[in-house]
């Protein structure tokens, strides 16, 4: 069994956390990826803190093992989401899209682990020392929203750049990427994509097909323009964004553009909305349960860990 500063620090039996998916990252999936020995995160992405409470309260009905929430530093209702993060106590606070420095005390003196998504050292080290508990690098072969640094390159380098323990995020979706960052000095790991294809994930089973039918080159990067870039399933609507994009059309009017697709992808229009996905997509094969996701992901790992330690 692989104990690490991870696992001890967040009460969990495997030191795997689901990534806070918007839309995706319900109660439902994080209470199941909770109850199997990992870390549930339900994902608040742009969503309002009425939805945020349901799903806690959903996650609690599933679990009382210890689970989390993302919150999307972008969003319009982060204010209310953190207070709302307080009142329900919840355990473990992950962030992203930003720097979450400004609450960072509030949310330590309510006794609740914050642990930042970043995309770069520099992040790392400035949050490490604002009293982070620990710190998920991500690297850009992840889904969704990314930055430049591969996780082979990023994870090393926070490690070396910080004392607290890092989580590594961005192209793992099975054991052989789990062991591989362990080698680099993670002491968790972060998975996203396999768990949108979870039986428990909300997303449209279109959705799920589509990254269980995705190869190598199938993500595409949309919006480097805004500033704002996010990683996607190519598709008609990633087509004719990129298309806009390489005209110059304004970093406004792209983000128009782009308003309500991850909600329209989720709830199954595979076409007009927007597959967000990593590009381990093309290592995904099925849909399964969540805890057989966080089993395979581990076991597998520690056999690949222990055969490496057999033929030294
Ligand atoms: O946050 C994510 N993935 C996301 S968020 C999201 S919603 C969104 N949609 C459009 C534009 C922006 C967000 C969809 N997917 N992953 C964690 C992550 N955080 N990746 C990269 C970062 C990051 C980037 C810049 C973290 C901090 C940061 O710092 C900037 C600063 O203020 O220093």
């Amino acid at each position: 069994m692989l104990i690490t500063r991870v696992s001890k620090l967040l009460g969990i039996k495997y030191p795997l956390l689901q990534g806070g998916m918007a839309w995706i990252a319900t109660g439902k999936l994080a209470g199941a990826v909770s109850e199997a020995g990992g870390l549930g995160i339900i994902g608040a992405g742009s969503a309002d803190a009425s939805w945020l409470e349901k799903e806690i309260h959903t996650a609690r009905t599933i679990t009382d093992k210890p689970f989390g929430v993302n919150v999307m530093l972008m969003s319009p209702h982060c204010d209310e989401i953190m207070d709302l993060i307080i009142k329900e106590k919840v355990p473990v606070v992950t962030t992203g899209a930003g720097n979450p420095g400004k609450y960072m005390l509030m949310l330590k003196e309510a006794g609740c682990k914050v642990i930042p998504v970043v995309a770069s050292v520099a992040l790392a080290r400035r949050l490490a020392r604002q009293g982070a508990d620990a710190i998920i690098a991500e690297g850009t072969e992840a889904g969704g929203h990314i930055g430049e640094m591969t996780t082979m390159c990023l994870v090393p380098m926070v490690v070396d750049a910080v004392e607290i323990p890092v989580i590594a995020a961005g192209g793992i979706a099975d054991g052989r990427g789990a062991a591989a960052v362990f080698a680099l000095g993670a002491e968790g790991i972060q998975l996203g994509t396999r768990f949108i294809c979870a039986e428990e994930s909300p997303a449209h089973i279109s959705y799920k097909e589509r990254v269980i039918k995705a190869r190598d080159r199938d993500t595409v990067v949309c919006g480097s323009s805004t500033g704002h870039p996010v990683r996607v399933i190519e598709n008609r609507f990633s087509r004719s964004y990129l298309a806009k994009e390489k005209e110059g059309l304004s970093a406004d009017e792209l983000e128009k553009m782009g308003a309500g697709r991850y909600q329209a992808a989720v709830k199954g229009d595979t076409e007009n909305g927007s597959l967000l996905a990593g590009q381990c997509s093309g290592l995904v094969k099925k849909v399964e349960p969540a805890a057989a996701i966080v089993k395979d992901v581990m076991e597998t790992a520690e056999k690949i860990l222990k055969g490496l330690c057999d033929r030294l």
